[in-house]
C-alpha cells in the first residue's frame, strides 16, 4: 500500500532534514519534490495545488514552533495535511440507526462487490453484533448469487435466496421485508458490476435507490484503488446517479500510488468508509485518514496492527501457547501455531510496515518473499510430521528424517535444517521468557500480551520488537554460511532463511 509514494515523500523530506530553520527558500525543493510524488501517485492535481499550498502556509507561518528539528516538524505539517485531504477523522456508516438498515454495494464490474459485502457482513455482525441479512441482487450473472451465498456460508451470515427472475429493485424491497421478518438490523445489497457510462444500467441502478429511498439507504461504492484518476471519475458518475453515502476503496494491497485514496473525498466529498485489503474475509479495514497518512510517511500504524491482532487470533490458543512458553516449552506446534498467526495477520510485508520505521528498512532490504517461502516450506515439512514429533522434536532421528523429507517433498538436507533452525527458535523463546520474567511484561501481537489477555498493555513493545528482528538477523546469517550454495540464482533477502 502506498509504497511508491512513501519512497518518494522519504526523498523529498532528505533536503529538509538538518536544515536549521523552515524558510520559503529551504523548503522550495522539498516542495516541490513533494509536488512530483504526488501527481506521479495520481493524485488529482487540483488536490495537489491545494495541498502543497496548505502545507507551505503552514510551514512558514506563524505556527512553527521553535526549537523544534524542522525536518520532523515538516514531516508532522505533511502528515496533518495528509490526514486532512483524506477526510480528517474518518467516520463509519452510522451504525446506531434502528432497523432495517439498507446498504445498496454498487459499482463497476469486477471491482470487489460481492467480496466487500461478505467483509462488511462479517464485521457488522463480528465486532459490531449487528444481525445481518445479504441479498444477491445481480440479475445479469446467475454465478453472482452462487459466490454470495458460498461467501455467506463461510461467515456464518445469511443470505436471502433472492428471486432472480424479478429486477433488482424488487429484489431489494423482498429482501428488506425479509430482514424485518426475520429481526435483522442491516440489510447489505450486493449489486451487479455496470459501467458508468451504460445508461440503462445506470438508470436500473437509480430505480433500486429510489426504492429503497423511504428507508434512507447507505449507498457504498466499491471503486479498484488502483485504477487512481479513472476511480475519481467513477466516483462522480456513480455519485450523480445514485448519490453515494461513501465509498471503499478495493484492492488497497496491490495498490502502490495513492492517487484514489487521496483524491476521491476531496474531488467528489463523499467520504471513503473502508478499505478492502485483499482477499480474504478478513482483509478489511475501516478508512483512518490519519493512520494511513502515518502509513504513508513510514511512521507505522501499530494501533492497527494491535486491532488487527485482536480480530484474527484466536485468544484460547495464543493463551495456550503463552502457557507453555511459562513453562520453557516451545514446541514445533507451538511454531505451526504462530505461523498462523502471523499469516492470519495478512503478508509479512504488510505487517512490518506497521511498525514505525520498518518501511523505510524494507525499502533498502528489497524483496522479502524469500522469507515468506522459507515459512511456506516449514510448514509443509511440519505438516509431514506426526503429532508427537510435533511435540517432541527430539524424536526425529535419521530414519525419521528420511521420512518426513520424503513426506513433504523436500531433502533430508532441507529437514535438517529446519531442525536446526528449530532448535535455534527455542533458544530464543527460552531467552525471551527470561526476558519477560525479568523486566516485566513486554507485549506484543500474537504472543499473549495484546490488550484483555492479562499480559502486559495496549502498546507493543517496540525495543522487543527490534531484538527479534536481531535476533531474526543473526539467525539468518548463521545459516547464510551453511546455506552456501542452495537456492542457486533467486535472489535472497537478508532475512530470507530467518524465522522472520
Ligand atoms: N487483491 C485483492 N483482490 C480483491 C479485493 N477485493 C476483491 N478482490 C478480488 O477481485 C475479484 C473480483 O471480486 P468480486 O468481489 O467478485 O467483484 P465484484 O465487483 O462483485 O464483481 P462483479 O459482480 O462481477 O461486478 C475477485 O477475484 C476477488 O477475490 C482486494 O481488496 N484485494
Ligand atoms: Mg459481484
Amino acid at each position: 500500500m502506498f509504497d511508491n509514494l512513501s519512497e518518494k515523500f522519504a526523498n523529498a523530506f532528505k533536503t529538509i532534514q538538518g536544515k536549521g530553520k523552515i524558510s520559503e527558500s529551504n523548503i522550495e525543493e522539498t516542495l516541490k519534490a513533494v509536488r512530483t510524488a504526488m501527481l506521479e501517485a495520481d493524485v488529482n492535481f487540483k488536490v495537489v495545488r491545494q495541498f502543497i499550498s496548505q502545507v507551505k502556509e503552514e510551514a512558514l507561518g506563524e505556527k512553527v514552533l521553535k526549537g523544534v528539528n524542522p525536518g520532523e516538524q515538516f514531516v508532522k505539517i505533511v502528515h496533518d495535511q495528509l490526514a486532512e485531504v483524506m477526510g480528517g477523522e474518518g467516520e463509519e456508516i452510522d451504525l446506531t440507526r434502528p432497523p432495517v438498515v439498507p446498504i445498496m454495494v454498487v459499482g463497476l464490474n469486477g471491482q470487489g462487490k460481492t467480496t466487500f459485502s461478505g467483509k462488511l457482513a462479517r464485521y457488522l455482525e463480528g465486532k459490531k453484533k449487528k444481525s445481518v441479512l445479504l441479498v444477491p441482487a445481480d440479475t445479469f450473472r446467475p454465478a453472482a448469487k452462487k459466490q454470495l451465498e458460498t461467501l455467506a456460508k463461510s461467515i456464518g451470515v445469511e443470505c436471502y435466496d433472492s428471486d432472480l427472475t424479478l429486477s433488482p429493485q424488487e429484489i431489494a424491497l423482498h429482501g428488506m421485508e425479509a430482514a424485518r421478518k426475520l429481526g435483522k438490523d442491516m440489510v447489505i445489497i450486493d449489486t451487479a458490476g455496470r459501467l458508468h457510462v451504460d445508461q440503462e444500467l445506470m438508470e436500473e441502478m437509480r430505480q433500486v435507490r429510489v426504492a429503497l429511498n423511504p428507508f434512507n439507504p447507505e449507498v457504498l461504492l466499491v471503486a479498484d484503488a488502483m485504477t487512481g484518476q479513472e476511480a475519481v471519475n467513477v466516483a462522480k458518475s456513480f455519485h450523480q446517479t445514485v448519490e453515494l453515502t461513501g465509498v471503499v476503496l478495493s484492492k488497497m494491497d496491490s495498490d502502490a500510488r495513492g492517487g484514489a485514496a487521496l483524491s476521491i473525498r476531496h474531488v467528489t466529498g463523499v467520504p471513503i468508509r473502508y478499505i478492502s485489503v485483499g482477499e480474504k474475509m478478513e482483509d478489511f479495514e475501516l478508512f483512518h485518514p490519519d493512520r494511513l497518512a502515518k502509513r504513508i510517511l513510514d511512521m507505522g500504524d501499530i494501533v492497527s496492527l494491535v486491532e488487527k491482532a485482536e480480530d484474527v487470533i484466536d485468544q484460547e490458543e495464543a493463551e495456550q501457547m503463552m502457557k507453555n512458553l511459562e513453562k520453557n516449552r516451545f514446541t514445533v506446534d507451538d511454531l505451526m501455531k504462530q505461523m498462523g498467526m502471523i499469516s492470519k495477520l495478512g503478508s509479512m510485508e504488510s505487517i512490518l510496515k506497521m511498525i514505525p520505521g520498518m518501511g523505510g528498512m524494507l525499502r533498502q532490504i528489497g524483496d522479502i518473499s524469500p522469507a515468506e517461502d522459507e515459512m511456506k516450506r516449514m510448514k509443509v515439512i511440519i505438516s509431514s510430521m506426526t503429532k508427537a514429533e510435533r511435540n517432541d522434536y527430539k524424536l526425529v532421528k535419521e530414519s525419521r528424517v528420511k521420512r518426513i523429507a520424503t513426506g513433504s517433498g523436500n531433502t533430508i538436507q532441507a529437514v535438517q535444517q529446519f531442525l536446526s533452525k528449530f532448535r535455534q527458535m527455542e533458544k530464543m523463546m527460552g531467552g525471551m521468557m527470561a526476558m519477560m520474567k525479568g523486566g516485566g511484561m513486554p507485549s506484543f501481537p500474537g504472543m499473549g500480551g495484546m490488550p484483555g489477555m492479562g499480559g502486559g498493555g495496549a502498546m507493543p513493545d517496540l525495543e522487543m520488537m527490534g531484538d527479534i528482528g536481531d535476533m531474526a538477523r543473526q539467525m539468518h546469517g548463521k545459516k547464510g554460511k551453511k546455506g552456501k550454495g542452495k537456492g542457486k540464482g533467486k535472489k535472497r533477502g537478508p532475512w530470507g532463511g530467518g524465522y522472520f
